[in-house]
């Protein structure tokens, strides 16, 4: 008799930041624990899980991790959608992690074993001015650190995108009614290439240098953006541009050698396919969370990887720790991995996520933990109730309202 999903139950915690968590039970005892997480919109995941997914699980054999993706996407008849796809991959991280429970071996193990020795990270270095950016580099690098990612304040902008009073622990998103930020991509344009030339005088050619522009540009200014920064030959120029209409890559592309990674919002494969298709980018930023689970995570590699394009998963702290440690799994196991995103968690997060992932000289590995590694303290997990937050909005300086 095949093993059969008995309950499945979802938390909303907030240990510091919030984070939604699915936990899938077998009738033979073993647990499998899903990410859930959908930064400023966490509710909706919560209630399209337990109100419309969770009791269509029940019974189902959890090793039909195929069928059971398939159900919930050609089920649902709506497909897509960032509360939709969330919400099946917290399914099919949960159902990967009994499997590999059930098996006794990592998930690796299921996705072709491991390729490499680990997994190169990169971290979040920011600073209010270019001379605090530099040092946290500098940090980064002493740390062991292969690839930073670098972010500064702008002169004349009161805040920007990537810079944080703490600087360990970058986040985001903010209690109460979205924060406005202000923008101008003029001012930004002027900045940035200075800080990436005082860089490469500071930490040398080896370190890998890394810059997301966060959606705020148009084609040409990023390409313009991407021509001045060749100099300091960056690992990536990160969502340089919106990425709906994935045309606008082609300016980018005809006019820069800057490598460009793109995907972080995107749920599914068909927001890159002609990007992938075209060879306009070289990273694709989904990661299994948001982009529906293992299960089309790693297709939407294989196909990347026909292209030349590497990964370059999304680890910020808004996707929890069994994200984290789910994407590890995938990152060591498939050809074409290219570096993976690595922004640490909170002490408070890490207590109620223990993980088997662990982190050293630069790099991140999955452990030897069955499944994914990570689980879930339930009972501390319910001494940090749900607060309200959001993502900021961005609008120019004029007011108009702008990408974030
Ligand atoms: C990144 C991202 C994040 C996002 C965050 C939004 O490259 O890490 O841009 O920091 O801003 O995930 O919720
Ligand atoms: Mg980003």
């Amino acid at each position: 008799m095949a093993m059969t999903i008995r309950d499945a139950q979802v938390f909303v915690c907030s240990p510091g930041r919030n984070f939604v968590t699915l936990k899938i039970r077998t009738d033979e005892g073993i647990y499998g624990i899903g990410d859930a997480t959908l930064n400023g919109r966490e509710l909706a995941v919560a209630s399209y899980l337990s109100d419309h997914v969770v009791p269509c699980l029940i019974g189902r054999d959890p090793f039909q991790t195929e069928d059971i993706w398939q159900y919930l996407y050609r089920g649902a008849y709506w497909r897509k959608g960032p509360v939709t796809m969330t919400a099946i991959a917290a399914v099919d991280m949960a159902l990967w992690d009994i499997k590999g429970k059930a098996l006794d071996t990592p998930i690796y193990n299921l996705l072709g074993g491991p390729s490499r020795s680990g997994v190169m990270v990169y971290g979040h270095a920011n600073g209010r001015d270019i001379a605090e950016t530099v040092d946290e580099v500098a940090r980064y690098q002493a740390d062991g650190y292969l690839a930073v990612r670098a972010q500064s304040g702008v002169p004349g902008l009161p805040s920007t995108y990537g810079v944080s009073g703490d600087k360990l622990f970058y986040e985001p998103a903010a209690r109460g009614l979205p924060p406005e930020n202000v923008w101008s991509s003029e001012k930004y344009l002027l900045q940035v290439p200075k800080l990436f030339e005082r860089l490469r005088l500071t930490c040398g050619d080896d370190l890998h240098l890394l810059h997301d522009a966060h959606h705020r540009l148009k084609p040409i200014e990023a390409a313009r953006l991407g021509r001045a920064l060749e100099p300091y030959h960056l690992f990536w120029l990160e969502d340089a541009t919106p990425a709906e209409l994935q045309e606008g890559f082609r300016i980018i592309r005809q006019h820069t050698t800057t490598p460009l990674a793109v995907g972080e919002i995107f749920d599914s494969v068909w927001d890159a396919r002609t990007l992938i298709a075209e060879q306009l980018i070289d990273y694709l930023r989904m990661t299994v969370v948001h982009g529906g689970g293992i299960t089309p995570i790693v297709k939407a590699a294989a196909f990347a990887a026909m292209h030349h394009v590497q990964t370059g998963f999304h680890g910020a702290t808004d996707l929890s720790p069994v994200t984290m440690g789910t994407a590890l799994h995938v990152d060591l196991a498939i050809p074409n991995f290219g570096i993976q995103e690595y922004m640490r968690h909170t002490p408070e997060t890490d207590a109620v996520f223990p993980h088997a992932y662990t982190f050293e000289r630069g790099m991140l590995h999955p452990g030897q933990a069955p499944g994914h590694g990570v689980d879930f303290d339930e009972a501390l997990a319910a001494r940090y109730p749900y607060e309200r937050a959001y993502l900021p909005i961005n609008r120019r300086l004029d007011g108009t309202m702008w990408n974030w």
